[in-house]
């Protein structure tokens, strides 16, 4: 069987990473696309990734390239082209930016790439996802955001710090659209099978959630120039992975609603069945009126975003 191709557009600090995974995991042979100007740092980083393939005892062949034709026929693209977030800024400040550049990365990869699954990373994510749909035309289940892997991943490893348990053993998860009004829902999450409601105080619990919320910004904080890039890859990387194996995995991702969850014609965070056949379904968990407007609360957020994209 043909290794497959990935295609990861952007060649930055996430797509860096990405580039590493691949080759890391085996998934495939992995083309670093980035901007005539950030050709070199493409080449440089995944010939670089290239001399350790040896050491780590793995088989992928990596390039970089500032021409769409290289990435021609790849299996899974992943999306990080764009400006990253400073101090100071929210998701949103970067819109106006990012969707010309999401115009033209999405123009790209409906020529070179048709029948990709497609897993956007770049913010504000939810607003992005939807543009690319909307441009590319491709089916819904072969467009995806990546945010509530991320999400949950953060609000998953702060449950282990405060319990000093294995975070593999936290099962939790996040809806709603990726920034400040997403919705953790502590009320569902597990730790080795026990209720995390029974193991933690309402009061730690609350602080958990606001922490995750925020988690994003912290970073941006501590960084100082730049956001998020370690996570967000290995997140992204799990989707693709849950593709390339068919793995089934029930994962929270931006997902195009269309009447689940009350919502239609837009994207935001549920969980969803990733497989072969992409998004093969969406879970519809049954919410407290709590959790449902705080859900509602988050798709305004969404709907902003999405009408600042004109399209
Ligand atoms: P960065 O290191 O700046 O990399 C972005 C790359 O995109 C740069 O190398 C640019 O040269 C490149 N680029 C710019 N324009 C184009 C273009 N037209 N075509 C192809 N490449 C282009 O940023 P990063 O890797 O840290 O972050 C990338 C994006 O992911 C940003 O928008 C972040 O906000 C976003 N992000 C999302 C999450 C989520 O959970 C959704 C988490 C972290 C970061």
């Amino acid at each position: 069987m043909a290794r497959k191709k990935i295609a990861l557009i952007g060649g930055g600090q996430i797509g860096g990473i990405l580039a590493l995974l691949v080759a890391q995991k085996e998934l495939g042979d992995a083309v670093l696309f980035d901007i005539p100007e950030k050709e070199g740092v493409a080449k440089g980083k995944t010939l670089d990734i290239m001399e350790g393939t040896p050491l780590m005892g793995v088989d992928s062949n990596l390039s970089g390239t500032s021409n769409y034709e290289d990435i021609k026929g790849a299996d899974v693209v992943i999306v990080t082209a764009g400006l990253p977030r400073k101090p100071g800024m929210s998701r949103e400040d970067l819109l106006d930016v990012n969707i010309k550049i999401m115009s033209s990365v999405a123009e790209n990869v409906k020529k070179y790439c048709p029948d990709a699954f497609c897993i956007i990373v770049t913010n504000p994510l939810d607003a992005m996802v939807y543009s690319f749909k909307k441009i590319t035309g491709f089916p819904k289940n072969r467009v995806v955001g990546m945010a509530g892997v991320l999400d949950t991943g953060r609000f998953k490893s702060f449950v282990a710090m405060e319990l000093g348990v294995s975070a593999e053993d936290v099962a939790a998860t996040v809806l709603g659209g990726h920034g400040p009004t997403m919705v953790p829902l502590p009320r569902l999450a597990t730790v080795g099978g026990v209720p995390l409601t029974e193991l933690i105080s309402d009061e730690k619990l609350e602080a958990i959630v606001t922490r995750t919320r925020k988690a994003g910004t912290e970073i941006v904080g501590l960084l100082g120039n730049g956001s998020a890039f370690f996570s967000p890859a290995i997140s992204a990387i799990e989707m693709a992975e849950a593709y390339l194996k068919d793995k089934k995995r029930i994962l929270p991702c931006a997902c195009l609603l269309e009447g689940e969850y009350g919502i239609d014609g837009y994207y935001i965070g549920v969980p969803a069945l990733l497989g072969s056949g992409g998004v093969e379904k969406i879970i519809e968990i049954k919410l407290t009126d709590e959790e449902k407007e705080m859900l509602m609360n988050s798709l305004e957020a969404v709907k902003k975003a999405v009408a600042e994209t004109k399209l």
